[in-house]
């Protein structure tokens, strides 16, 4: 039996992860603008899957589809002053049309607010329109200046996620903040993505918000990534755009907004997380092949392995099952094996003259890199249990890794220790001043993902902040981000 091997995964997770993104034909990064990929159909399919299941949760909650203009008027996005200080360094120019300087330059959106919320202040006119609850699936474009990297930091965000509500007041924004919370965590069920939510500090918070959460995963080599945030922007962008609601009582109230954001980064997270050395390990909810049966031919056996194979792919395709017939005469087995393994197809079936001889099939399965014979009759069972199971080892193996890679620490020495070898996430006192927060960032040079959350979890007594030796509020937690 073939052993896992996850050295490179570990080691040489940037080499690994951009080989693998062409090799299993994800994306092609050969496009002559850097940050701007092209989606491959196999990858496509992948991320489409992604897709269905945040539309369906988007319909179970509520939240209409709507589809903006990519492009803003000038005049627009200069509505909110720390949005504006935020992304100004990100933006794209349109300056001309055809040959002629524009009177109101147009940007390329960076995220929706400013095109969408002057027209919020027309749609919502009265308590009865709240909550109002809107999301859209759209590409959007941030020159972004740190390191490139496919799916995971990008010029044009391709696959951007982005809900936008509504609120009559405060605490029903708290309650969407939670519906969130709720929906991000059944789609990392979905994606077998264990993950942890903080509260960011001030200083990283979404520009115009007046908090925001960020979820992270671990990824092989210790540092984190950010797959989805949310954000709670009180009435900061309803003063700048005039979003005013009459109550009950016939006042005229500014309405409460929050935000949802994820992006193609799922995907990456997902390719990172479960991948080993043999690439890619797809979880069976989002494989755009869930099953491949590689028929096994020997000259000369009176039996048909092909028709044999056809028939199990025709019960599997009956039982909804996304399974795909690999009959090509001209590639060995062996490479097929190969070539689907660094796919990531959770399951494979082989067929040869002794299987049909003996009315068997072997399963394999692509996490564990195990064989077992079943016989014909069962296959269609054994395999849904091989994805149930798949599924679950994979949830289980990310979590375990996610959890041994957090490190409680006292004091900043041992947070040291913590990067210099196996990296992930420490947890410190902190007494929740900004510049104790920002010099420990340049201390341990790592980011503070903020402090934990829910807050309650955060509130710690009897410890010190170790920077300033003063009474310590809350844990914090700091990583190297990607
Ligand atoms: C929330 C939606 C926003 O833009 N406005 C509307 C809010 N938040 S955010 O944190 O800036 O982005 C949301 C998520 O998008 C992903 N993301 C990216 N993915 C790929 N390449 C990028 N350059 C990039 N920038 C952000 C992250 O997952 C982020 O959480
Ligand atoms: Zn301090």
């Amino acid at each position: 039996m073939v052993r896992i091997k996850r050295e490179r995964w570990q080691n040489e997770f940037s080499e690994w992860y951009n080989e693998l993104i062409e090799a299993a034909e994800i994306q092609d990064k050969r496009y002559p603008v850097k940050g701007m990929n092209i989606w491959m159909p196999y990858g496509l399919k992948i991320m489409r899957n992604i897709e269905a299941f945040i539309h369906k949760e988007m319909e179970r909650t509520g939240h209409n589809e709507v589809l903006f203009p990519a492009l803003i008027p000038e005049t627009e996005f200069q509505k909110e002053a720390d949005h504006i200080a935020g992304f100004e360094g990100e933006v794209y120019w349109i300056t001309h049309a055809g040959v002629n300087p524009l009177d109101v330059r147009l940007l390329l959106r960076p995220t929706s607010e400013t095109a969408m919320y002057s027209m919020f202040s027309l749609w919502i006119r009265n308590h009865a329109d709240l909550p109002f609850k809107v999301y859209q699936i759209v590409n959007v474009y941030r020159y972004e200046t740190k390191h490139t990297r496919p799916l995971i930091r990008v010029r044009e965000i391709s696959r951007f996620f982005e809900s936008h509500t509504a609120h009559k007041d405060f605490d029903d924004a708290e309650r969407q903040i939670r519906e969130d919370l709720e929906i991000f965590d059944r789609l990392a069920k979905f994606l077998a993505l264990p993950y942890i939510v903080s509260k960011r500090p001030d200083w990283d918070k979404f520009p115009g918000a007046f908090y925001s959460l960020g979820a992270e995963v671990m990824m092989p080599d210790g540092r984190t990534l950010q797959i989805g945030t949310m954000h709670n922007y009180k009435q900061n962008f309803a003063r700048a755009y005039n979003i005013k609601y009459e109550t009950e009582t016939g006042d005229h109230e500014y309405a409460h907004q929050t935000t949802f954001g994820m992006s193609e980064r799922l995907l990456a997270a997902v390719m990172a997380v479960h991948g080993d050395d043999s690439g890619l390990v797809l979880p069976p909810t989002i494989a755009a092949i869930q099953v491949v049966i590689v028929p096994i031919p020997k000259k000369d056996s009176p039996y048909d392995v092909v028709a044999y194979a056809r028939g199990i792919m025709e019960e599997l395709r009956n039982a909804g099952i996304r399974v795909y017939l690999d009959d090509r005469e001209e590639i060995r087995p062996g490479r097929k094996f190969y070539e689907w393994e660094l796919k990531g197809v959770p399951v494979r079936i082989e067929v040869g003259p002794r299987d049909v001889e003996s009315g068997e099939a072997v399963i394999a399965r692509r996490d564990l890199l195990e064989k077992e014979s079943v016989s014909r009759e069962e296959v269609v069972e054994r395999v849904k249990k091989t994805m149930d199971s798949i599924m679950e080892n994979l949830y289980t193996r990310a979590k375990e890794f996610l959890e041994s890679h957090i490190k409680p620490v006292e004091t900043l020495e041992d947070a040291k220790r913590v990067f210099e070898d196996r990296k992930g996430i420490v947890e410190i006192p902190w007494c929740g001043e900004e510049s104790c927060g920002l010099e420990m960032e340049e201390i341990l040079d790592a980011k503070m993902l903020g402090i934990p959350y829910p807050e309650e979890a955060a509130k710690i007594e009897g410890k010190k902040c170790p920077h300033c030796g003063r009474e310590a509020k809350f844990i914090a937690r700091f990583a190297r981000t990607y």
